[in-house]
């Protein structure tokens, strides 16, 4: 999962979804003339940059990354480590004292990464979302985006760990490249990221959490098959089984050597004329990112 191709997938799949009510008609018409699946059909923002919680795209956050646990499960399948056979995600958060999971503090993440954020935010969010009054009082899609925006966000913050010197951090704004190649180093994992997050462990901990709040839902609810209304995935590609990864160790998955981009070629092309469309938005100044992480925060409340 650390190949360019997944990590252009996974980021442009959050990007496009966050700034497609802010992109012109001309951006999509181009973008989709490239490369017609990176189609937006429920974006994740408004032109304001404000979170759009009832038109399913909530839903489509659970569902592809539900796709995306299925991708690792069967990697780890086709591995076969009887220590990781398959992604479990936490039970229960973390606790500040947890020794497998530390928290490693760093510039301005103090808040995030403190006792007070975990016992104030992070422990009442984990009851609220696991609570049957919660559940049984949202749709799945408005369920998806509160998920999101609050918890699943600060969780990937949280736990963060700091890049190396010599890997360092994805600058916000690439200029005139999409995403420079340098960033498919095995060691960016950063969880900040969505170029990045999914090559760190945790992040299979965080979405394995996320994910089974998707059967809370139905539990409560008392649905047996969920009837999707947001299922976008992107053009995500269905890999063949000699271009899936190994797993070397339980913490990184790695892809397997000598396996030649070529049959990929096209669809890879394709994302990186996208994601230079994206970057030149950047550049302009047309896509907002500020979005005050405060804001984020509260999306619940
Ligand atoms: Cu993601």
């Amino acid at each position: 999962m650390a190949k360019r191709h997944h990590r252009l997938a996974h980021y442009l799949w959050h990007s496009l979804r966050g700034i497609w009510e802010r992109l012109d008609q001309n951006a999509r018409n181009y973008i989709v003339s490239i490369y017609p699946g990176w189609e937006v059909p429920r974006p994740s923002n408004d032109r304001l940059g404000r979170p759009i919680r009832t038109n399913n795209s909530g839903e489509d956050f659970l569902f592809m990354h539900r796709q995306m646990i299925g991708l690792a499960n069967s990697i780890l399948q086709s591995v076969g480590n009887p220590e990781y056979p398959k992604v479990v995600g936490w039970k229960t958060l973390p606790l500040p004292n947890n020794a497998e999971f530390p928290i490693i503090p760093m510039k301005g993440m103090e808040e995030f990464k403190s006792e007070d954020f975990f016992n104030n935010r992070m422990r009442p969010w984990e009851i609220q979302y696991t609570s049957e009054n919660y559940l049984s009082n949202v749709t799945l899609g408005e369920m998806g985006v509160d998920l999101e925006i609050t918890i699943h966000n600060m969780m990937h913050m949280r736990w963060a760990t700091p890049m190396p010197n010599d890997v360092g951090y994805r600058p916000d704004t690439a200029i005139d490249q999409p995403v420079n190649i340098k960033w498919n180093n095995i060691k960016y994992d950063y969880l900040g990221d969505t170029y990045s997050s999914h090559v760190h462990d945790t992040f299979w901990k965080i979405h394995g959490w996320v994910d089974d709040r998707i059967n809370d839902w139905k539990r409560v609810n008392n649905i047996d098959e969920i009837n999707w209304n947001g299922k976008w995935i992107g053009p995500m590609q269905h890999h063949s089984h000699q271009e899936m990864a190994i797993l070397s160790q339980p913490k990184i998955l790695i892809d397997l050597e000598g396996i030649t981009e070529s049959e990929l070629t096209n669809d890879f092309d394709k994302m990186i004329e996208v994601s230079k469309v994206l970057s030149k938005f950047d550049n302009i100044g047309f896509i907002s990112k500020e979005i005050p992480q405060e804001k984020k925060i509260d999306g619940v409340e």
